[in-house]
């Protein structure tokens, strides 16, 4: 059995990330108040989930526990989209703090499937950790989305399910992040050559930092993929044109969803597609 080829397009927004500094971009989200208006704003221009990183006071990335509860209580309330928060983190989080991010009880949650050079840094998943995170994402229900940035994490991925089976709500669905300075090449032929190394039966998304945003969004829609876009990955809407707001980056990729012939998914279709129950909480 292939991947799976959808007949409409899942649109994840990541609107904040933990590299992007806000006094560089003004418009990125930071506040709680600024993330539940993107959110919103996203939704009505066609993202089906949010992939959230969280801020501090001061707009440092942080993973502190009350503040992920009581953003993913605030965005269930405001929003229906499904709600993923990141695992990642900034590339200094310390992995119990990581791992602790599911107790914030998300719907999903990103698990990154190996370690990549990360521009100057190192974004750290040992195998140990990998597979305890992803032991937690099972015990506790959290549908987790694999994110590879490299095509050696796609090998640990099947590593990880032959070892302890499915995930929660039963579908895998990949996450390719490319462009990342030190990960796989944001193009075309790299995109398909991931692709046919994904699992059996599994959906995908892609997105491409940078300047690789645009050609990635037009392969993975070329492709039959499903695509992420956000200010997490680039902040440019094109050469010399910041990004104005993520909802533009949304609507830039519904619309290019559309002319694909597979438009924008609702939030509740992506709930059956990824195994989530009908409504969050
Ligand atoms: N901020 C990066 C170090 C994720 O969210 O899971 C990791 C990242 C991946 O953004
Ligand atoms: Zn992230």
């Amino acid at each position: 059995m292939p991947v799976k080829t959808a007949t409409a397009t899942l649109i994840t927004v990541a609107p904040t990330g933990a590299e992007v500094e806000k006094a560089a971009v003004p418009a990125l989200p930071v506040t709680l108040d600024e993330l539940v208006a993107t959110a919103k704003e996203c939704q009505a221009a066609g993202a089906a989930v949010i992939h959230v990183h969280i801020r501090d006071d001061r707009a440092r990335p942080t993973l502190d526990p009350v503040r992920l509860a009581d953003t993913v209580g605030a965005l269930r309330e405001a929003t229906d989209l499904v709600i993923q928060l990141s695992t990642g983190g900034a590339v200094t989080d310390p992995l119990d703090r990581r791992l602790a991010v599911l107790d914030a009880a998300p719907d999903a949650c990103s698990l990154t499937c190996g370690t990549v050079n990360f521009g100057d840094e190192v974004f750290l998943n040992s195998w140990p950790f990998i597979r305890e995170l992803y032991a937690r994402t099972q015990q506790l229900g959290v549908v987790p989305e694999f994110e590879l940035f490299d095509l050696g994490h796609i090998a640990t991925l099947h590593r990880l399910l032959g070892d302890l089976g499915a995930p929660a709500g039963g579908h895998v669905h990949c996450d390719l992040v490319m462009g990342v300075p030190g990960g796989m090449p944001g193009d075309p032929a790299t995109l398909v050559a991931a692709v046919a190394a994904l699992p059996a039966g599994s959906t995908w998304s892609a997105t491409g930092i940078g300047r690789t945003s645009v050609p990635v969004l037009l392969a993975a829609l070329a492709a039959g993929g499903h695509l992420r876009v956000g200010m997490e990955d680039t902040t440019s809407f094109a050469r010399g044109r910041p990004v104005t707001g993520n909802a533009e980056l949304v609507a830039r990729a519904a619309a290019a969803a559309e002319l694909a012939q597979r438009p924008a998914m609702s939030p509740a279709d992506a709930r059956v597609m990824l195994g989530l129950p009908a409504s969050g909480g």
